[in-house]
């Protein structure tokens, strides 16, 4: 009789322990099917207004302008869209560079789900800090440009532009903004951004000028 209360009780902890794992966080990788990645701790600081500390509980991601259906996103609503990743360096104009594995969701996606007007040719990000950059809307839908929400697995930390960073390859670093909180669809082809109306590169291709 003992024996057996002891087999049950032994029986209950070991199934109390198997469904009470609390998992961890994740740890950032560094290496990807065989790319040597560089670290989330390589990067350089040097944002208009220094790191910004961003309250989820609070935040929104708002999609609006030449939409039929702007929509305000929570975040888990931006994570519950299908998930992509790719190795993609990001390349700054003071000549530093990071090579990072990044995890998101497309912003093509979110744009349809807003149903983006005729007339927009233009997508403006804009950022809890104040700063903002714009692309041709023909650039976000043709290279499948990810809103990122973490890179080299671990959730992008508050210095690196959480909750999101913009993953805009092949271009210059001050087109990845970070800290997103707005995707305006517009029609103002000249939009200049924070760098770009004090003479950087509108276009900012890698290959282009730096400068206007
Ligand atoms: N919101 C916001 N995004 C920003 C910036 C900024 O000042 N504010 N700086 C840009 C510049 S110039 C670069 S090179 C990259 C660098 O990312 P890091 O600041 O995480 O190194 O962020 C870009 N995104
Ligand atoms: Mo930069």
């Amino acid at each position: 009789m003992k024996a057996l209360i002891l087999l049950i009780f032994l029986l209950l902890i070991s199934g109390c322990t198997a469904s009470n794992v609390i998992s961890l966080g994740s740890v950032e990788i560094s290496d990807y099917n065989g790319t040597r990645l560089d670290s989330v701790n390589d990067f350089r600081e040097n944002s208009i207004h220094g790191p910004q500390y961003i309250n989820i509980d609070n935040y929104t991601l708002e999609v609006f302008g030449l939409a039929s259906n702007p929509k305000d996103y929570t975040y888990s609503e931006v994570l519950s869209h299908q998930a992509y990743s790719k190795i993609v360096q990001i390349n700054c104009v003071e000549g530093w560079s990071v090579k990072i594995l990044w995890e998101g969701v497309l912003v093509k996606d979110l744009l349809e789900e807003a149903g983006v007007e005729p007339e927009a040719s233009t997508i403006i990000f804009h950022a809890f800090d104040g700063y903002s950059t714009s692309f041709p809307l023909s650039y976000i839908l043709d290279n499948n440009i990810l809103l990122a929400y973490k890179m080299n697995n671990i959730t992008i930390p508050p210095e690196r532009g959480y909750p999101f960073q913009l993953v805009a390859e092949n271009k210059w670093g001050f087109k990845w903004i970070k800290w997103i909180t707005g995707i305006e669809l517009s029609s103002d082809s000249s939009y200049l951004g924070y760098w770009e109306s004090r003479g950087y590169n509108n276009n900012a291709d890698l290959n282009g000028s730096k400068f206007s």
